[in-house]
């Protein structure tokens, strides 16, 4: 099983900047302990970052021709505007997760509405960036639900 973690715009400042709101770690040090997580899970997985909605657009059209299972998505502040990665993401069908790591029901008025969610299986908010690692699990555990029963 394939799993691809997408990250929106300046998540690449995981670790530099406001460590307030988004914790030290950067986002090596997450995609290492994500590495970690897949390896346990025995699921094979992949990283995309992209300040660019139509990168992000275009990563989640192909990916069901690179065999991509599972996505976990960020889409970062696309999350509140991208009708378009909410369209590809419901095209491809495949299950995907949102996370945020920050809780944006507890932010700005601005950051509480997903346009992203509802294209989504479910959403983690505001666990820090162990979100990941729960959306990680949770999707491993809906893959072999589907395998096992088929549904
Ligand atoms: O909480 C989250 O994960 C967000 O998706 C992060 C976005 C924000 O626009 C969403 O409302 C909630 C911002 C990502 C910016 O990432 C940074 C990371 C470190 C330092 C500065 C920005």
């Amino acid at each position: 099983m394939k799993i691809l973690v997408i990250n929106g715009p300046n998540i690449q400042l995981l670790g530099v900047r406001k460590p307030e709101i988004y914790g030290k770690g950067t986002l090596s040090d997450l995609q290492d302990s994500l590495e970690k997580i897949a390896k346990e899970l025995k699921l094979k997985i992949s990283f995309f970052q992209s300040n660019h909605e139509g990168e992000i657009v275009d990563v989640i059209g192909s990916a069901i021709e690179n065999g991509i299972d599972g996505i976990i998505i960020n889409p970062a502040a696309y999350t509140h505007t991208s009708i378009a990665i909410h369209d590809a993401l419901e095209s491809v069908g495949i299950p995907a997760i949102e996370v945020h790591i920050s809780n944006i029901h507890r932010r700005e008025e601005f950051r509480r509405k997903s346009v992203t969610a509802s294209a989504c299986l479910g959403q983690i908010s505001g666990l820090g960036t162990e979100g990941y690692g729960w959306a990680l699990r949770a999707i491993a555990d809906h893959l072999e639900k589907i395998k096992l029963t088929g549904v």
